[in-house]
């Protein structure tokens, strides 16, 4: 008795009152206008005397009633329907409760009510107890995790030396109560709900919301306290009540109330066990033959194996196909030879530092590369393919990548409701709770063009991150409380119980299955070594890891568990070892045998066909980029017209389409019907678009209308992309939350399922890219070099000088230019269109024309591989009225223009021009502008560098060797230590091999611009044209 006081007293809500008057009010006021004449605050407030079954144990209760009667008023008792009635005519507080009708024929259910609780002294006694149990069970739902038994360790006290929460007591306080004494004797001193010892054999009615009595609709108090706490209070701590979706909260509730769920047949035992000997002996294994090699070991945690497993064979038994993961370092080898089933030997070959490389890419195998691998599950006879993603170190980065690859495959293979492929994804402890960009992938999950039906989450919660304690790594409780955001169910669950953990995957697994949202299970367990094993963890964790020095590996408490049961033999447990133990021997004996390292073998997305059968492309030339004058027409007509009937657009929009149409006539187009023609051409040609980004559909500048939206109906939109022809490839535009590092993580990912789809990230403005930073820096620049894998994403980077601030005008080229690979100092000698697109780790452009930037949207699918593509886009060239291509420069036979020359009256007397200016984007306008007033056409010339990477040597060279008597100035409008500068000079002198010397002249600045922005566009281009043209005047 004195057991069960204990824990009962510890769910005692948090000053219940107030807590129940909160909850009360809110969902009264959800239900609607009818509520609001009964008055939520009287109950609590008005006199216990006159309604002494109103407290605030009492609420749940009565908010239930409540709810009943509304629906029907014959559902509740009578007492309870006068009562109501009352209320809600507004009678004052105490005058609203009538005592009940005497027993009889029509309150016959009352009477047996109270038969089964004995005979009560009243009817408010009854009920009273009866609510007392509704809110007991209520507790144990809400917070029964705070008392569940989830440390192995049983040390978090040494770890959080402040007192746990005054209500409750958790697991780790039954291990080393010595603290909490006094406390203790305090609560169990009180009353608890009202309830004492002599009610613990009375036999109450079960509320409906919850399922511990299985077919019994009554239990005596004793046992259900006692089934409460097989429920919540053991190996499992299931935190789900804030999820506000009562079919959801009811599925759970039965998942882990119903009593027996927690069987398994002898099969699964031994299935169970003969995992856990791979996860373990595998890590014993690398620790015996690399004892002095890192390698961020799962042990503490060896459940993990078997847990990924379950949820692998649960999720092919509904069907699921492909599985795509992402995961860091920790148990990242033994997740490739024991889930991904990675041969060992290629994973063992790893240690051996004196492998050669076969293939470019870095030699950091073992805890980056990913995998990809096609088998039969042996537990559901099915093939499922498995992918691990290969990840920088940058803890979680690789979240919304796998996310987004996830969903191209849905999207490939029309799996519009996820259950063919889905994620998983494994995270730290420390990093789940700290990283940003978890958040941001979370608020991906239910979003119609990002959602991937639900992924499972599983945190290998040891329970310290490097060397330091959850206390002063998080202001959460649990390092899962992120995923509360998006109201995922979280499974605790204690790591060395792999009964348990193997139970809360299988549930997590239907749960995915079911409802199509994310899920997390969080294992709590310990890390036996340091970080990694050489550090030492007893400088920063002593106590931690006195406990640990002491703790029996998981495989033996279980192995024995499962001998003592008679489940197995010693005798089977000792040849499962050995089994495996030979295994590993001779994959190792194996692994000798390889001298070279292929990194090709690590890919995580090959793309069948696409490369030829040595992984080089299949030719080395890139087509004409041009269309016909015909398709060039009917694209521009899709463009300017709303091809669906009795559709409103608004007027402004359709002064818009009216420009659209007349620029069509005119056989020109400006920057938005550019980007139509590629988009538009690509997907008839078989090409899927996705264009993602803040804001997108319209576009920022307003000048995209992407997606037309019905002025007199709600919703109602039309994209005309998707009418351009009937077998067309699908477009996709959505706009998409607002965040930059999950959603172009997101959009790289979906960009590796498949070389054949042009994927769009578009920052609002290229201000903001620097938030997704690490996308960047550690996928997109280096992504082939690190991993051999190529990557086509496109991001459109709106960039410009335009007195918008110093937060709204760069795009930062520098940083980009910064980050190529070219040598500046080397003049190629390799083939220059094709050649040098292939060598470099990304293009990047800046585009001064429709028809370019048309043109290089197009080459992106054209050529034969994939690399990123940068362009910074244009803001008040979109407007700009000689910002204008004729439909002639993109016709069939024109190209993407790396450098654009000048084609004016300098071509005549080149001799005579003493200045060669070169420049990259729209302020080649403010030059030609400048030049003309100042009567200098025909001594200066000005050429346009398009792609700025790879550098078009050649074309810069023929610009130079054209005007011999000129000398070479490098023209932008960003500050001198920004923009470009810094990566054309010394290019431009290796062009002239040093010959002539490259002017510039613009002071350095902190800032993308000046502050004083109303003038700023008028003075900086004065003042920069007076640098470009003046020495002109002397
Ligand atoms: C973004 C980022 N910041 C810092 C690090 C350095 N770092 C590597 S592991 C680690 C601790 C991770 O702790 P946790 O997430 O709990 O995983 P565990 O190592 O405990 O499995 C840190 C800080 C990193 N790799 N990435
Ligand atoms: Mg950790």
């Amino acid at each position: 008795m004195h057991r069960l006081r204990t824990t009962v007293v510890r769910l005692r809500p948090i000053a219940a009152p107030q807590t129940a008057k909160s909850q009360s009010q809110a969902r009264l006021a959800a239900v609607g206008g009818a509520l609001r004449t009964f008055q939520p605050m009287r109950s609590y407030t008005a006199s216990v005397s006159a309604e002494p079954f109103l407290n605030g144990t009492s609420s749940n209760y009565v908010e239930e009633m409540y709810y009943a009667w509304l629906e029907n008023p014959r559902s509740v008792h009578k007492s309870w329907d006068i009562f109501f009635r009352n209320a809600n005519a507004g009678a004052p507080p105490g005058a609203a409760y009538q005592s009940p009708p005497p027993l009889g024929g029509a309150a016959l259910g009352l009477a047996n009510a109270q038969a089964m609780v004995g005979v009560q002294p009243n009817v408010e006694k009854l009920v009273e107890d009866h609510l007392a149990v509704q809110s007991l069970v209520r507790a144990y739902q809400i917070r029964g995790h705070h008392v569940a038994q989830l440390d192995p360790l049983g040390i978090m006290a040494a770890i959080d030396p402040g007192p746990p929460p005054s209500d409750i007591i958790t697991s780790n306080d039954k291990l080393d109560l010595s603290g909490y004494k006094e406390r203790l004797y305090d609560l169990t001193a009180e009353e608890f709900y009202g309830l004492d010892e002599s009610d613990l054999d009375k036999v109450f009615r079960l509320p409906t919301t919850t399922f511990i009595g299985g077919s019994e609709s009554t239990l005596p108090l004793r046992e259900i306290i006692q089934r409460l706490e097989m429920a919540y209070c053991q190996s499992i701590g299931v935190e789900f009540m804030f999820i506000n979706d009562l079919e959801q909260c009811q599925w759970i509730r039965q998942k882990f109330e119903r009593p027996g769920i927690m069987q398994f047949t002898l099969e699964e035992k031994r299935t169970l066990l003969a995992r856990m000997v791979r996860s373990t002996r595998f890590e014993e294994f690398l620790q015996r033959k690399w004892s002095s090699e890192k390698r961020f070991g799962l042990e503490g945690c060896e459940s993990l194996i078997p847990a990924l497993k379950t949820i692998i064979d649960k999720s092919s038994m509904n069907g699921v196909e492909s599985i795509i993961m992402g995961m860091p370092h920790r148990g990242r080898l033994n997740v490739l030879a024991n889930v991904i089933r990675k041969e060992l030997d290629q994973i063992f070959c790893q240690f051996d530092s004196k492998l050669e490389a076969a293939d470019e890419g870095s030699g950091d195998v073992k805890y980056h590369l990913g995998m990809w691998h096609r088998r039969i599950n042996r537990v559901t006879d099915r093939n499922i393919t498995l992918s691990l993603m290969a990840n920088p170190s940058h803890l979680e980065a690789v979240d919304p990548v796998v996310q987004g690859k996830t969903k191209a495959e849905q999207f490939y293979c029309g799996d519009t409701e996820g259950n063919r492929v889905m994620s998983i994804l494994l995270h730290g402890d420390a990093a789940f709770a700290g990283q940003g960009v978890v958040y941001e992938t979370f608020h991906l999950s239910d979003l119609p063009s990002y959602t991937t039906h639900g992924t499972i989450h599983v945190v290998v919660n040891n329970q310290i991150g490097f060397t330091t304690d959850p206390r002063v790594a998080r202001s959460s409780s649990y390092p899962t409380d992120v995923a509360k955001v998006v109201n995922a169910p979280i499974f605790h669950v204690n790591a060395d119980d792999p009964e348990a953990v193997m139970y809360v995957c299988n549930v997590a697994a239907e749960w995915r299955a079911t409802f199509h949202k994310d899920v997390v299970v969080d294992l709590v367990c310990y890390r036996r070594n340091g970080h990694n094993e050489m550090d030492e963890p007893m400088f920063t964790q002593p106590l931690m890891y006195k406990q640990i020095k002491k703790q029996k590996g998981v495989l033996q408490k279980y192995a024995e568990k499962l001998i003592a049961e008679g489940a197995v033999t010693r005798q089977e447990y000792e040849e499962e070892i050995a089994k495996y133990d030979k295994i590993c021997e001779e994959a190792h004996a194996r692994s000798k045998d390889e001298k070279i390292l292929h990194i090709k073998h690590w890919l995580d997305s090959p793309w069948p066909g696409f490369f030829n059968m040595d992984g080089q492309p299949k030719s080395m030339t890139s087509p004409s980029t041009g269309l016909t004058e015909e398709e060039l027409g009917h694209i521009g007509h899709i463009a300017s017209s709303v091809p669906v009937e009795d559709f409103t657009i608004h007027g402004g929009l359709s002064r818009i389409l009216k420009g659209r149409a007349a620029m069509v006539g005119q056989r020109v187009c400006d920057w938005a019907l550019g980007e139509y023609m590629a988009f538009g051409s690509l997907l008839k040609e078989g090409t899927h678009i996705r264009l993602s980004g803040q804001d997108v559909e319209r576009g920022t500048f307003s000048h995209r209308h992407h997606v037309l939206h019905d002025q007199n109906v709600d919703k109602r939109i039309c994209i005309p992309m998707n009418h351009i022809a009937p077998n067309q490839a699908p477009y996709t535009v959505c706009n998409s939350s607002l965040s930059e590092y999950g959603v172009l993580g997101f959009e790289l990912g979906f960009a590796m399922a498949s070389p054949n789809a042009l994927v769009l990230w578009e920052a609002q403005f290229g201000d903001f890219h620097n938030t997704a930073q690490c996308i960047i820096d550690q996928f997109i620049c280096p992504g082939q070099a690190k991993w051999v894998r190529q990557n086509g994403i496109v991001l459109l980077l709106p960039h410009g000088m335009e007195g918008m601030g110093p937060e709204h005008s760069s795009a930062r080229p520098e940083r980009f230019l910064q980050m190529c690979n070219e040598d500046p100092d080397a003049y190629p000698v390799s083939e220059f269109a094709v050649r040098q697109l292939y060598d470099c780790n990304w293009i990047i452009v800046n585009c001064s024309t429709p028809a370019n930037y048309f043109h290089v949207l197009r080459r992106q699918i054209l050529q034969p591989f994939r690399k990123p593509l940068i362009v910074f886009t244009p803001k008040s060239l979109l407007r700009h009225p000689d910002a204008k291509s004729n439909f002639d420069d993109m016709l069939p036979g024109t190209h993407f223009q790396r450098l654009i020359p000048d084609s004016g009256p300098v071509c005549e007397k080149p001799d005579g021009v003493k200045r060669i200016v070169f420049c990259t984007g729209k302020v080649y306008y403010e030059l030609t502008r400048e030049r003309k007033n100042r009567g200098m056409d025909n001594t200066v010339a000005i050429a346009r560098i398009e792609q700025l990477s790879p550098f078009p040597f050649d074309q810069v060279k023929v610009e130079t060797d054209r005007y011999p008597n000129a000398d070479l100035v490098w023209c932008q409008e960003e500050h001198k230590n920004q923009g470009y500068y810094d990566y054309v000079k010394p290019r431009l002198r290796t062009t002239v091999d040093r010959t002539r010397p490259v002017w510039y002249d613009q002071p350095p600045s902190l800032t993308p611009l000046c502050f004083v922005l109303k003038v700023f566009s008028l003075l900086s281009h004065v003042c920069m044209c007076e640098c470009v043209f003046m020495y002109m005047c002397v």
